[in-house]
């Protein structure tokens, strides 16, 4: 086992349902421990270069739109082995097909409105904590 970081955002259908609480405490629950956190509401521009990685795919101007529709929570967590953890903690990108006791399939509305973000690598992880977080706002 080896101690890493991911980064989660609660995705702004979930903040509207004032749902936050309710998915820290499923991440908490699962062993993670969320060892950053703010709340903060997207510009077009950030949204953008967030998802820069999807721009060429059709569902790209929708999540945009989407991820400026509301605040969002930004998160840094930590535990063993945490990108892959936390990607099982939040289950599959489809509420339709995710695991029973997953954040999104307890909590996601639709494939686009589905509740969390969490990093797909180590890579990226590193690259989307350093978009949102400053070293003095994560406490280990
Ligand atoms: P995420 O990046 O948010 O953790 O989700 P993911 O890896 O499970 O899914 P990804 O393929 O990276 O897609 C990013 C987000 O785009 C929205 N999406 N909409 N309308 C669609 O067909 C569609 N497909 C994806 C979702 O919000 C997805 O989480
Ligand atoms: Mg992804």
């Amino acid at each position: 086992m080896t101690v890493e970081r991911t980064f989660s955002i609660i995705k702004p259908d979930a903040t509207k349902r004032n749902l936050t609480g309710a998915i820290n405490a499923v991440i908490e629950k699962s062993g993670l421990r969320i060892i950053g956190q703010k709340r903060v509401q997207l510009s077009e521009g950030q949204a953008e270069g967030f998802y820069a990685i999807h721009k060429e795919r059709p569902f790209f101007r929708d999540l945009v739109t989407f991820m400026i529709s509301g605040p969002v929570v930004v998160q840094v967590l930590e535990g063993d082995n945490a990108v892959a953890k936390y990607r099982d903690v939040m289950g599959a990108t489809n509420p339709a097909n995710a695991a029973p006791g997953t954040i999104r399939k307890e909590f996601a509305e639709s494939i686009e409105a589905n509740s969390v973000h969490g990093s797909d690598s180590q890579e990226n992880a590193a690259r989307e904590i350093e978009f949102f977080f400053t070293d003095q706002e994560i406490v280990g």
